[in-house]
């Protein structure tokens, strides 16, 4: 029998400080929850007030510091990134259940997020060399960073989207707090050790650890300029209202989805159908922008319903460190909790079930779910078409002409990711101009976006700030620089100078 290795000692990291180590909180792995991945500490009111004054407090020589020295900084995170790479997929798949190959990826992703913030030290959008209405004057716009950065990120993708916040916050010049998810706080912890390691600064990443009410007091403190979060429509809005005693702050926000989908009558169907179980069951559908709605045309759609509950039953979910498994199971109890809720509101609904796979015994005492797939007809009622589900759950749902794909494509509160699967290049450009969405893929599943690609979403799903490449508008602020050459003043507008 596999042996695990020893539990994480958890401690905070402030000031370049590594805190005692204390055990407030276990941190299970959700294949198997006997198995303790570490002990952490839940970060007190004081700590986190002392991590933002430690980010403050390093901010001055930090931005002075070249943004090409800051950048270079990543080059040596890439190295170690490269080198631990099989140590940080498995830690990772131990304690958030993704399969072995989805944390390699996510690795990778981390990776090149890192190497895209050290090409962008010495090319990156920085400014412009702006014309003026005088002729002796230069006008220039700059970006600067705004100061403290409060990183607050999800479970389900606990390497790459901190990475996708610290990278262009730490590059454009801003010091960071970083408050991970309370069900991966082993990989932030390690994720931290790398940047020391790589020679950061001490405060320029400060670690806090803990759940909602850690949350809660970083976002309150008036010392953090920026928020970047990811995470649930709800706790997304609690820190807009908690920051709204802030007007001077920007908060970035990646929220819920209710992704999906199209299959046009003119879809390869093998495509169609892998890009449908791709969508929907990756990461056992725990992904912002997994598919939980399916719209296929009503002349394929028996066909295609077949064929897809025909390759979901013979998924595998089971063991993370298992790569041949398919995905793992669902982050904790509480997740299987609610999608089996929802499976059961469903049926309520009127869905046709093609397959209920239910709750799996996997051998260990783990969070195991299989898929659930129905067929339903669209309609503004039935909640399983419009909230999200987060977990292994889909609705295959028909529709006759193209114009009405777009409407139940849009009938949700959210606009985060969707697919159109189609030959037809007239379809392509009326869905990409007609369905609200951040991200939008052709013949291709709704998942896999790549980090130098804003990520975002419209509606419920975000609030106007993508993430990854594209943060960097939102950790800096653009100036105006206006120099005159001449020996006396001009002034635009043709504002009088006489005095
Ligand atoms: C998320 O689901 O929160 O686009 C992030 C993707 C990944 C990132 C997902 N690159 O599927």
């Amino acid at each position: 029998m596999r042996q695990p290795p020893l539990p994480v000692t958890g401690r905070l990291f402030v000031a370049g400080e590594w805190s005692r180590p204390r055990d407030d909180f276990a941190d299970r792995n959700p294949a198997d929850l006997d198995e303790v991945v570490g002990t952490f500490p839940h970060a007190t009111p004081d700590e986190v007030a002392a991590a933002v004054a430690a980010a403050r407090a390093a901010f001055p020589a930090w931005r002075r510091t070249s943004r090409i020295l800051r950048a270079e900084c990543f080059d040596r995170l890439a190295q170690l990134i490269k080198r631990d790479t099989d140590a940080l997929a498995t830690l990772m798949a131990r304690e958030c259940g993704k399969n072995l190959t989805e944390c390699r990826a996510e690795v990778v992703e981390g990776l090149h997020m890192v190497q895209y913030v050290f090409g962008a030290g010495r090319q990156g959008d920085y400014g412009a060399v702006i014309a003026s209405e005088i002729a002796e004057k230069d006008a220039f716009t700059r970006r600067k960073p705004w100061g403290v950065v409060a990183v607050v990120t999800p479970w389900n993708f606990p390497f790459a989207v901190p990475l996708w916040m610290l990278g262009p916050s730490l590059l454009e010049g801003n010091t960071c707090v970083f408050k991970p998810s309370e069900e991966t706080p082993a990989i932030a912890q390690r994720l931290v050790e790398l940047f020391v390691e790589a020679g950061f600064p001490a405060g320029t990443v400060n670690l806090v650890q803990g759940s909602g009410p850690v949350g809660e007091a970083l976002v309150k403190d008036p010392g953090v300029n920026v928020v970047c979060f990811t995470g649930s429509y709800a706790v997304g809005k609690r820190i807009q209202e908690l920051s709204a005693a802030l007007p001077e702050r920007t908060v970035a926000a990646e929220m819920g989805g209710k992704n999906a989908v199209i299959v046009c009558d003119d879809a390869r169907f093998d495509l169609a159908v892998s890009a449908g179980i791709l969508s929907a069951f990756k990461t056992t559908g725990q992904r912002c922008v997994s598919a939980s709605r399916i719209i296929v045309h009503e002349s394929l759609i028996d066909r295609y319903a077949q064929a897809f509950a025909e390759t979901a039953k013979r998924l595998r979910f089971g063991d993370p460190l298992d790569a041949s498994n398919f995905a793992g199971p669902m982050v904790n109890r509480r997740g299987v909790e609610k999608v089996l809720e929802y499976n059961a509101l469903a049926k309520k609904e009127g869905a046709a079930v093609l397959l209920d796979a239910g709750e799996l015994r996997t051998g260990a005492r783990g969070c195991f779910l299989g898929p659930f797939a129905y067929r339903m007809d669209a309609g503004p009622t039935a909640r399983v078409l419009h909230e999200e589900v987060f977990g292994p759950h889909v609705a295959l749902v028909p529709f006759r002409t193209d114009e009405e794909a777009a409407r139940i494509y849009n009938d949700t509160e959210y606009g985060l990711s969707m697919a159109v699967i189609t030959e037809s290049y007239r379809r392509m450009r009326f869905f990409r101009d007609e369905c609200e969405y951040g991200m939008g893929y052709v013949n291709l599943p709704s998942i896999g976006a790549e980090v130098h690609l804003p990520f975002g979403g419209v509606k419920k799903s975000g609030n106007g700030h993508p993430s990854a490449a594209a943060l960097v508008d939102a950790v800096t602020h653009k100036t105006a620089w206006t120099v005159n050459h001449g020996t006396d003043i001009k002034m635009a507008q043709g504002l009088t100078t006489a005095i």
